[in-house]
C-alpha cells in the first residue's frame, strides 16, 4: 500500500530519481513541508528503470555522485571505475535510507495533471491513483530520458516471443540463454547491452539504423589507491567539476586540433583511446566546434572500428559516417565492436531498407523474415520534453505546456517556463543537463531553487515566474550557441530527431556548465533578474 499523499504541501516534488531525492533533502532542512511522488516502486530515476543486461554509467564512479554531503562522499564505497546499474541503485537506496527519505515519498503513482489556480496561487496535482494534493511550489524532478520510445511497427503485437524495452527492463532480469534474440538499435543503451546478450544468446541478429562512435572504457576495478586519491581531493575536484564544460574533469587540453603536427595530434588521440571514456572528446578544444578538427578524430575512431572488427562488410557498416563525432551522444563501451567477431553475432543494416513490420515469428524486411524467441527494442527515449508535455500542466489562462511547446521547448534557463508560476524544472531543457554529468547538474539545480524558494520565503512574496522576454531571449541564446557548434548538423535525440513530427531544436544548453552555472547564480544575486516576484497581494514586481 503506497504511503499517502497528504492533501496540501509547501513543495511537490514529481520524481525520486537524484533530482528528486535531493529536492526533498534540500527543502525539508529549510522548513518546507514536501512530499514526492514517483511511478517506480522505489527511488532511483533512470537507475531503476534502466535494468538492460550491461547497464553502466559512462561517467566515472568518483565523479558520479552526490557532493552535497563530505560524509556521504567519504563513506561510500565503489566497487568499478565506472558503475553498473545495480550498484548505482544499491547508492541511491543508501542515500534514501540515510537521509530518511522515503517517508515523504509515495510510489507507484503516476503524477497525471497539474493546474496553477490564478487565485491562490498554487499548483492542484493530480495523480492516476485519484490522489488531490495542494501545492504551493511543484518541481519536476522527471528527468530527461524518461519516457521510453516504444517503437510502432505495424505487427508489433503479432510477435510470439517476448519482447522488452531496454528501459522497462524486468526487474526480476531476464534469461536470454540458448534463445534467438533480435536487439533493434544501436544507442548507447544497445552498446552496453550487445556484448552481455551475445554471450547468453544462441543467436544474436543486431538491426542497425545508424552505426554510433563509441570508445572503450577501459573499465576496470576501483583499487583503494585510486579511491584514496580522489577522497583525499574531493573538496577541490567537486569545486573544479561545478565550473567545468561539462560538469565532468577530463583534464582537456585547451588547444586546438590543428595547432599540432599530424604526429602529435595523432599521439594525443592515441593516448584519449588508451585512457578510455569520453575524455577523448576533450583531447582538443574544438572537436565539436571545427569540422576539420572533428574530421581528424572521426577518422581516427573509425580507423579503430575497423581495425577491430574482422569481417570487412561488417566493419565498413559499423564505422559512422555523415555527421561528426560526439554530435550524437558518444557512446562508451566494453568490447562493443568485438563481439561482432563471434559466430552467433550478425549484424542487418536497416538504413536503406527498414524494418517493415513485425511478423509472429520475428522482423520482416521486404521478403526477408528473422526468426526470433525474443527481441530487445534499444530504441531510447521521447528526450527532455516527452516526460513534461505528457503530463497534463496548465498555467495561467489554462495554457498546456504542450501546447506551448508544441514549437518547440521555451524555458528560461531551463529553470521555468513563462505562464506557469512556481513550477520548476530540475535538469529542464535549455540548461546543460544531457550534455554534462547529470549529478553536477541536478546538485546545481536543486541548490537554486531551494535558495529561491528561500527567497521568496523571507521576504513573504508567494509566487515567482519567468518573463516572457527574458525567457525568449535566453531561448534565442541557448540556439545561437548550439548553432556555433557542430551538433545541429546530426540528427540526434538532441535534436528531437529521433521522435517523428517532434520539432527540430536543439534542446540542451551547450554554453558550458561553468558559465551557465554563472549565469545562474548572477540572476539570482541580482535578485532574480527576468523573472516576476508577486507579493500576497498578487501584485507583481518586476525584479530589478
Ligand atoms: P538512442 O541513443 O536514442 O538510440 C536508439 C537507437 O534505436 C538508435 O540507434 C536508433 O537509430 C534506433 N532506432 C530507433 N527506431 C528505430 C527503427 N525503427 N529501426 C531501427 N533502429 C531504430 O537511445 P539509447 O537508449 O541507446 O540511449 C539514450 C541515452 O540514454 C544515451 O544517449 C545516454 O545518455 C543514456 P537512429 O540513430 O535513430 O538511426
Amino acid at each position: 500500500m503506497p504511503t499517502p499523499i497528504p492533501s496540501s504541501v509547501d513543495a511537490l516534488i514529481v520524481g525520486a530519481g537524484f533530482g528528486g531525492m535531493y529536492m526533498l533533502h534540500r527543502l525539508r532542512q529549510q522548513g518546507l513541508t514536501c512530499h514526492v511522488v514517483e511511478a517506480g516502486t522505489g527511488v532511483g530515476g533512470t537507475w531503476y528503470w534502466n535494468r538492460y543486461p550491461g547497464a553502466r554509467c559512462d561517467v566515472e564512479s568518483m565523479q558520479y555522485s552526490y557532493s552535497f554531503s563530505p560524509e556521504l562522499e567519504q563513506d561510500w564505497q565503489w566497487s568499478e571505475l565506472f558503475a553498473s546499474q545495480p550498484e548505482i541503485l544499491r547508492y541511491a537506496n543508501h542515500v534514501a535510507v540515510r537521509l530518511d527519505l522515503k517517508r515523504d515519498m509515495t510510489f507507484e503513482t503516476r503524477v497525471t495533471a497539474a493546474t496553477f489556480d490564478e487565485a491562490s496561487h498554487r499548483w492542484t496535482v493530480r495523480t492516476d491513483t485519484g490522489a488531490t494534493v495542494s501545492a504551493r511550489f511543484c518541481i519536476m524532478a522527471t528527468g530527461c530520458l524518461s519516457t521510453a520510445r516504444q517503437p510502432d511497427f505495424p505487427g508489433v503485437d503479432s510477435f510470439k516471443g517476448q519482447t522488452y524495452h531496454t528501459g522497462h527492463w524486468p526487474h526480476e532480469g531476464v534469461d536470454l540463454t540458448g534463445l534467438r534474440v533480435g536487439v533493434i538499435g544501436t544507442g548507447s543503451s544497445a552498446i552496453q547491452a550487445i556484448p552481455v546478450i551475445a554471450q547468453q544468446a544462441a543467436q544474436l541478429t543486431v538491426f542497425q539504423r545508424t552505426p554510433n562512435f563509441s570508445i572503450p572504457s577501459r573499465n576496470a576495478p576501483m583499487t583503494a589507491a585510486y579511491e584514496q586519491k580522489w577522497k583525499s581531493v574531493y573538496p577541490e575536484q567537486r569545486a573544479k567539476a561545478r565550473i567545468s564544460r561539462n560538469g565532468v574533469l577530463t583534464n582537456p587540453n585547451d588547444f586546438s586540433a590543428l595547432s599540432v603536427s599530424d604526429e602529435e595530434r595523432t599521439r594525443i588521440l592515441e593516448e584519449r583511446w588508451a585512457s578510455g571514456g569520453t575524455v577523448f572528446m576533450a583531447a582538443f578544444n574544438d572537436l565539436v566546434t571545427n569540422q576539420a578538427s572533428n574530421d581528424f578524430a572521426s577518422e581516427f575512431v573509425r580507423q579503430k572500428i575497423l581495425g577491430m572488427v574482422k569481417d570487412p562488410s561488417t566493419a565498413a557498416l559499423l564505422a559512422p559516417k555523415g555527421y561528426p563525432i560526439g554530435t550524437k551522444r558518444i557512446c562508451v563501451d566494453t568490447d562493443y565492436f568485438l563481439t561482432y567477431n563471434r559466430d552467433n553475432v550478425k549484424l542487418v543494416d536497416v538504413s536503406k531498407a527498414p524494418i517493415e513490420a513485425l511478423t509472429e515469428n520475428g522482423v520482416r524486411i521486404g521478403d526477408t523474415e528473422y526468426e526470433f524467441d525474443a527481441i530487445v527494442f534499444a530504441t531510447g527515449f521521447d528526450a527532455m520534453t516527452g516526460t513534461l508535455t505528457r503530463i497534463d500542466i496548465r498555467g495561467r489562462d489554462g495554457e498546456t505546456l504542450a501546447n506551448k511547446w508544441e514549437a518547440g521547448p521555451r524555458t528560461y534557463l531551463g529553470l521555468m517556463t513563462a505562464g506557469f508560476p512556481n513550477l520548476f524544472m530540475i535538469t529542464g531543457p535549455g540548461s546543460p543537463s544531457v550534455l554534462s554529468n547529470m549529478i553536477v547538474s541536478i546538485e546545481q539545480h536543486v541548490d537554486w531553487i531551494a535558495d529561491c524558494i528561500a527567497h521568496l520565503v523571507s521576504r513573504q512574496l508567494d509566487s515567482i515566474e519567468a518573463d516572457r522576454d527574458a525567457e525568449n531571449n535566453w531561448v534565442q541564446h541557448v540556439n545561437e550557441v548550439a548553432f556555433k557548434t557542430l551538433y545541429p548538423s546530426a540528427n540526434s535525440w538532441y535534436m528531437g530527431a529521433n521522435i517523428p513530427g517532434k520539432p527540430r531544436v536543439f534542446m540542451p544548453y551547450i554554453g558550458g556548465v561553468g558559465n551557465y552555472r554563472q549565469t545562474c547564480d548572477r540572476i539570482a544575486a541580482e535578485g532574480y533578474t527576468g523573472f516576476q516576484l508577486a507579493a500576497p497581494a498578487r501584485e507583481a514586481v518586476a525584479a530589478e
